[in-house]
Order: C-alpha cells, then sequence, then structure tokens
C-alpha cells in the first residue's frame, strides 16, 4: 500500500516537473540582438547635430542596409565610410539629407574585418564614430 502511494506521488511529481518544465521554457524570453551591434540592418539617428551611436557594427562582406535619420530641422547631415580618420580612402559615402527627413543607405561592407571609420561629412571633426567589420 505504502509502496503503491509512493510510485503515484513520484508519477504525480514527474507530471508536474514535465509541466512546470514546459511552462519554463515556453516564457524564457528570446534575447533580441541589438540593432547597432552585429546586424547588417541598422537605424543610426542624427539629433542635435550629433549620432546616436559612436559605433557602427556589421559583418565582414555582409550587405549592409541602414536607416539614417536626420532629426535637425533644416541641417543637412550624412554618413559617410572611410578606411581610416584621415577620410582618405571612401568605402561608402552616404548622400547628404536635410532634416527632418529619412534616407536609406544599402553598401556592401569590406571583406575584410577592421576598425574603419565614419562620419558626417559636414559636421566632420564632430559627428564621427568606429565603424566596426567583424
Ligand atoms: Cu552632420
Amino acid at each position: 500500500m505504502l509502496h503503491r502511494r509512493s510510485i503515484s506521488t513520484l508519477i504525480a511529481l514527474a507530471m508536474f516537473v514535465t509541466l512546470f518544465a514546459g511552462c519554463a521554457a515556453k516564457t524564457t524570453p528570446t534575447p533580441t540582438p541589438s540593432p547597432s551591434t552585429g546586424g547588417n540592418t541598422i537605424t543610426v539617428t542624427a539629433a542635435g547635430m550629433a549620432f546616436d551611436t559612436s559605433a557602427i557594427t556589421v559583418s565582414a562582406g555582409a550587405h549592409v542596409t541602414i536607416t539614417f535619420i536626420n532629426n535637425d530641422s533644416g541641417v543637412p547631415h550624412n554618413i559617410a565610410f572611410y578606411t581610416s580618420s584621415s577620410a582618405a580612402t571612401v568605402i561608402y559615402k552616404g548622400a547628404r539629407t536635410t532634416g527632418v527627413s529619412t534616407v536609406t543607405y544599402t553598401f556592401d561592407a569590406p571583406a575584410t574585418p577592421g576598425t574603419y571609420f565614419f562620419r558626417c561629412d559636414v559636421h566632420p571633426s564632430t559627428m564621427t564614430g568606429e565603424f566596426i567589420v567583424k
């Protein structure tokens, strides 16, 4: 009698654990990747004469799509990518857009991983950042 009861208790416990585990698995949140790190579809905003990010990260050789939002009314901005901060060699130069406006830039990332450079060509001393290719 006691033996039979402990078996049914075990079964009930096993069912409870299975049910609980199933529930826990369902409610575990899936981590969503940050749009500005790792993804090849990126949104960058310019506002108050500044970019909202100091680093844009993409995969080597990836087809990159950047949605560029210029929230500075009446002010032209762009994003231009160069091999270094000397801005001598262009990787991709996004068209200037006067705010408030949104443009989409598409280009292929360098095939060689490294830390490159981006800036706004209109404000090259203040609006700059690292273009990281992994
Ligand atoms: Cu600018």
